[in-house]
């Protein structure tokens, strides 16, 4: 099946869900979260038994939340924008099989946040992620302040979310942010090999662990959430969200108050 911008292809019990905008670098746009809903949910009901989220092309995963279309949104704007994010995320980290995010290039803001919903992470060596939002005057607000510390501790999660470090591949590996750095060639083969060894397993059992790993942290998650989803979207609005945007998209540095 098949968006404007997403396709869900099927391999036996492995469903590939793949982000293609290729002119912005597969950044998220209220489109393609919308698309990326249905293909999870279609894949959910098709009876998918590992679903791995990935980019089309070489360069990269997901380069993050839409710019342009943020940079225009009000406080009310970026509330809803925010609540779609973060409907697609909790999406892909409930969805009942495993997931895997195939991360083929630059994984940044809401892409990073994508990936970090998933199960598990394998990148391609040329693979950059992070979450540089404090850069464009906002904060993450699709989940990383929540699901990035829980995997590189929190001490890095603050480095990384503070200071907007971008990691490459080894070092987001050696952080705990994912489980396996393959070269760029193998990315495809060993996906679908993990996908594979995934869906063969009896799939209540599997299903079941998932569900058992996720009470951890489920209760509190939702809350911290919320707050977040809040919290980001009353910085729109501000000088410094106006000036990190208009920067980006100006191709300058920003001058921030
Ligand atoms: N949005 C829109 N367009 C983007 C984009 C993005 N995130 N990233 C790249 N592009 C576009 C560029 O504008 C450029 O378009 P044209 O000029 O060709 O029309 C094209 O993709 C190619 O990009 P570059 O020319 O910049 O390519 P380079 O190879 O030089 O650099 C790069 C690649 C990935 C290093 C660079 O593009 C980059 O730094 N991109 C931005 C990465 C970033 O900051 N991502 C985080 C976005 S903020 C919310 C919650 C969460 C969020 C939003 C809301 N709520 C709760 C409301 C999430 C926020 C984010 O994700």
């Amino acid at each position: 099946m098949s968006w404007d911008t997403v396709r869900l292809e099927f391999r036996e019990d492995v469903a590939t869900l793949t982000i293609d905008r290729s002119d912005a670098l597969n950044a998220l746009n209220v489109e393609t979260l919308e698309a990326m809903a249905e293909a999870i949910e279609q894949a959910k009901t098709d009876g998918a038994r590992t679903l791995v989220l990935t980019g089309a092309g070489e360069t990269a995963f997901i380069a993050g939340a839409d710019i342009a279309y943020m940079q225009e949104l009000s406080v009310s704007g970026a509330r809803e924008w925010g609540e779609l994010g973060h409907s697609v995320a909790n999406a892909l980290e409930s969805f009942p099989a495993p997931t895997i995010a195939a991360i083929n290039g630059y994984a940044f803001g809401g892409g990073c946040e994508m990936a970090l919903a998933c199960d598990l992470r394998v990148a391609s060596e040329s693979a950059v992620i992070g979450n540089p939002e404090i850069d464009l005057g906002i904060i993450p607000g699709w989940g990383a302040t929540q699901r990035l510390p829980r995997l590189v501790g929190d001490e890095a999660a603050r480095r990384m979310i503070y200071l907007g470090e971008r990691l490459d591949a080894e070092s987001a590996a050696e952080a705990g942010l994912v489980g396996e750095v393959v070269p760029d060639e193998d990315l495809e083969s060993t996906v679908s090999e993990l996908a594979d060894r995934l869906a063969a397993k009896p799939e209540a059992a599997i299903q079941t662990a998932k569900r058992a790993i996720d009470q951890r942290y489920e209760s509190q998650q939702a809350a911290a959430l919320n707050y977040e989803k809040h919290a980001f979207a009353g910085l729109f609005d501000t000088d410094d969200q106006r000036e990190g945007m208009a920067a980006f998209l100006e191709d300058r540095e920003p001058e921030f108050n």
